[in-house]
């Protein structure tokens, strides 16, 4: 943003929005989660965990990097929320400076040459990110996927990192710099995200769904938070989130036998909401089904599935 008594160029600051794109499951939140030195995007070892766009902002004495956290694009997007989850990471090509493209080493299917696809297409630049590569004993073994992901799409940077060592994040951020604009910084400086608290709670709430539950029952759920308030008196948060599920069988497999399921994930979630709130916390979880959810657009829009955040 220019300013009234400094030209651009003059400007000793730089600030700018960094997309992070690519397929589900290859590690596009541990890497944004670990570039801002703390945990807002909810992750698991299940593919198409994000659903929304999520900003994490990180700022600096000399920089301002606005992250942007997508849903893994993915093919065969027959649902309503695969549709919204594939819109909100193919907008994320709009309005950035550069796209960290997100690759799992070892592994090229279908969709990364589709996300590659749409990254040629765009005229941002590309840094791509081989991720994983402490799966990887023997780095050299890598070297022939390093140059096969470097035939496939046209890059500034391709760097080789591990989001659980944070191996190459150094670099990362380097190479971002040399895109991010001279202005001022565009949030301020005590700014995290641009999600509110109660989006945060519910995601946190999600994650535990994501992490504990089988293969289908997350991809039937969803979360709403009813209640985040604090009782002076009490010293506390009390937070109400209530689990929707597709179909009655959903609902008896996240409560499980006895409650033991649900109480389970009510006490990981409620660590979390603690280090969120940096206070006490009440949970209370609830489930209820609600039909075709996540095929219904009004029923989606509802639930927050929509480009307005809340
Ligand atoms: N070994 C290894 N696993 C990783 C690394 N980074 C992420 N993972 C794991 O990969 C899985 C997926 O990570 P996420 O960060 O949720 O991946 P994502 O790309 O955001 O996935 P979606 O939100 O589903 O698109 C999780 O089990 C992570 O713990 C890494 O550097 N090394
Ligand atoms: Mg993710």
């Amino acid at each position: 943003m220019s300013q009234d008594t400094q030209s651009q160029s003059e400007i000793n600051y730089q600030a700018g929005f960094i997309a992070v794109i690519g397929r589900p499951n290859v590690g596009k939140s541990t890497i944004m989660n670990g570039l801002l030195g703390q945990k807002l995007s909810i992750t698991s070892a299940k593919p198409q965990t994000t659903r929304h766009r999520i900003h994490g902002i990180h700022t600096t004495d000399q920089a301002q990097m606005v992250f942007v956290d997508t849903p893994g694009m993915h093919l065969g997007a027959s649902k309503s929320i695969n549709r919204y989850m594939n819109r909100a990471a193919n907008s994320a090509f709009g309005d950035v400076d550069v796209i960290l493209f997100v690759v799992e080493a070892g592994r090229w299917s279908q969709e990364d040459q589709a996300v590659a696809d749409k990254c040629t297409k765009s005229d941002i630049p590309i840094i791509v990110l081989i991720n994983k590569i402490d799966k990887f004993k023997n780095k050299e073994t890598l070297f022939p996927f390093l140059q096969k992901v470097g035939e496939k799409v046209t890059f500034e940077a391709l760097i080789p990192i591990s989001a659980y060592t944070k191996s190459g994040f150094d670099a990362i951020v380097s190479e971002i710099l040399k895109h991010l604009p001279r202005q001022a910084a565009i949030f301020p400086a005590d700014y995290i995200t641009d999600r509110s608290t109660r989006f945060l709670a519910a995601e946190i709430v999600r994650e535990k769904l994501m992490r504990t539950l089988g293969e289908e029952v997350p991809y039937g759920a969803t979360v709403e938070i009813e209640q985040l308030k604090f009782d002076e008196d009490e010293n506390r948060w009390h937070i109400n989130a209530l689990i929707l599920v597709e179909r009655p069988g959903q609902k008896q497999i996240v409560i499980g036998k006895s409650g033991e399921q649900i109480k389970q994930m009510g006490i990981q979630a409620r660590k979390d909401l603690i280090q969120l709130l940096e206070g006490r916390v009440h949970l209370e979880l609830w489930v209820k089904v609600k039909e075709n959810w996540s095929d219904d657009e009004r029923a989606l829009a509802s639930l927050g599935y929509t480009e307005d955040h809340r």
